[in-house]
């Protein structure tokens, strides 16, 4: 099972990567690679194993953070009407965004930062997202709050960006530039 021993910490240049397209179908390896990354977001929820194994509580992972440059992530999050979004998705992609901007009021953490870093986080309210499950299904979902914000922060990861290259004003030894579109 993966642990926080398997999760790269910022200053690794793979977290820096634009992660490879995964080709579809998956193989089993691939396949394999984001089952286990969803176990590892439930189990972190977990109380007794996450304290057992020393899990930090995430409700997202993306495979960048395992080290793996590859186009997949894993989210498990209940949303503000308590419904469960749990799924593993290879090459998800925002097809269209709301103008409008959201940000969690606390701010965002990662698990691969080991350290608090205050300030907003903009985020767009809304998003269409296509891609593919782990259970092999093409689908495009609309998305809002913390859902939409999660999956925003994983596909950042694709991406090569941390969550505080976003945050106006913060400037920090990791802190990068926006890539332009
Ligand atoms: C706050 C936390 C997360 C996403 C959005 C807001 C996930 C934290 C775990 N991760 O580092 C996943 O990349
Ligand atoms: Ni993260």
């Amino acid at each position: 099972m993966i642990t926080m021993k398997d999760v790269i910490r910022e200053g690794h240049p793979v977290l820096r990567q634009i992660a490879k397209e995964v080709p579809l179908p998956p193989s089993e390896e691939d396949k394999q690679t984001l089952e286990k990354m969803l176990e590892f977001v439930i189990n972190s929820q977990n109380p007794e194993i996450a304290e057992q194994y020393g899990l930090r509580p995430g409700i997202g992972l993306a495979a960048p953070q395992i080290g793996i440059s590859k186009r997949m992530i894993a989210v498990h999050v209940y949303d503000e009407n308590d419904n469960l979004v749990s799924c593993g998705m290879f090459n998800p992609k925002i097809i269209s965004h709301s103008v409008e901007l959201n940000h969690l009021e606390n701010g965002e953490g990662c698990l691969s930062v080991d350290r608090d870093v205050p300030g907003i986080v903009p985020r767009y309210s809304r998003i269409t997202v296509k891609g593919t499950t782990l259970e092999g299904e093409e689908v495009t979902w609309r998305l809002k709050g913390l859902t939409s914000i999660v999956f925003q922060h994983e596909i950042d990861h694709l991406n090569g960006i941390m969550f505080y290259d976003r945050i106006e004003g913060y400037e920090g030894k990791f802190k990068r530039a926006l890539p332009k579109l």
